[in-house]
């Protein structure tokens, strides 16, 4: 039997609970009301698990579409393209409302794409997008601009070096995301658009691609440092290839962040833990956390309703001085 003071403990903390989940209902703090995408079932086709950017963009998909009340089923591929198709073919199959997928390369997809248009299935691209002759075989992309973010990276690069105080020629070695992804072919055509404009004493004197992971950042970047020991910058196109590169970097008995500066895209926590120990010099952030959007667009879609042809993500850049402040407040 509850004494008094104990009954009134428990009180407080049943009404305190009730009130969080009352005010929790109104607003998931992303805008997304919830509860409103229930009755709506959503295939959703994922690249993998190869980053950390990918269990936050994982993640936050799920969280939203249990917020919303949408049904998710989820695929991940292990980054092979042929298991992203059998998912869509999978989903068609099942009739879902909506499917929604983050191709892991731009090319080979109008033929699942048509069959899901056959089936009156909307497609939903997020993430990344694709390369197609019939621009009606998907809705909308849900997601960042690659090119801006190479180009965002080469201008970091122009800080970092300034404030290092290198004079004359950068030697680049360029660690490149997955061969034929749109964020790997852009963030390439970005950079390099600024390198052009305005700074023909930078020359990319190495570039190979990690697979955006952490084992081919660091395998790719010990035989750049064998080939080319006078590195001076390292241009990664995501935080995962950057810290395995840092590995290499220090077996090698150098300095990441000093001896050879380090930019990167992404921005996820242990981008950021790097940087706050000197090893990464800046970051283009790219925002993982689409779900909230995604689902907001899904029920959009569903309903019939007309969205824009590409939903961009907001993202900032960060510095090493904003690393360590900047830190505790990440969200991924
Ligand atoms: C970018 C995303 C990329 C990330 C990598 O939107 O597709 O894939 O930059 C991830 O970390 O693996």
């Amino acid at each position: 039997m509850l004494n008094r003071r104990d009954f009134i403990t428990a009180a407080v903390g049943v009404a305190a609970a009730g009130g969080l989940a009352a005010c929790a209902k109104e607003d998931d703090s992303t805008g997304s009301t919830y509860g409103t995408g229930k009755g709506i079932t959503l295939g959703f086709s994922q690249v993998g698990s190869e980053s950390g950017w990918r269990t936050a963009n994982s993640l936050s998909v799920k969280q939203a579409a249990k917020w919303q009340g949408v049904s998710l089923k989820f695929s991940d591929a292990q980054q092979k393209q042929e298991n992203q198709i059998s998912a869509i073919r999978s989903y068609i199959a099942q009739k879902v409302d909506v499917i929604a997928f983050s191709p892991v390369v731009v090319t080979g997809w109008d033929a699942v794409l048509k069959e899901a248009k056959a089936a009156k299935i909307p497609v939903v691209l997020t993430d990344r997008s694709v390369e197609t002759s019939d621009p009606s075989l998907y809705v909308t992309l849900v997601g960042s601009d690659f090119t801006a973010e190479g180009e965002r990276a080469a201008v970091l690069l122009e800080k970092v070096l300034e404030k290092a105080g290198h004079k004359g020629a950068v030697k680049i070695a360029q660690l490149e995301g997955t061969t034929g992804a749109a964020p790997a072919i852009e963030r390439a055509k970005g950079f390099a658009k600024v390198m052009k404009a305005k700074h023909p004493d930078w020359k990319i004197v190495a570039s190979q691609t990690g697979d955006f992971t952490r084992a081919g950042g660091k395998q790719v970047m010990a035989a750049f440092l064998q080939a080319h020991p006078d590195i001076d910058v390292l241009f990664a196109h995501n935080d995962d290839m950057a810290i395995g590169a840092i590995q290499a970097i220090e077996a090698a008995g150098k300095k990441p962040g000093k001896d050879i500066l380090i930019v990167s895209i992404d921005g996820v926590r242990d981008g950021f833990v790097a940087m706050s120990k000197g090893k990464i010099n800046a970051i283009a952030e790219c925002n993982p956390l689409l779900g909230p959007q995604l689902m907001d667009v899904v029920k959009k879609v569903h309903a019939g309703e007309s969205v824009g042809r590409w939903i961009k993500t907001k993202e900032a850049d960060f510095t090493q001085e904003q690393a360590k402040a900047a830190l505790p407040k990440r969200k991924y």
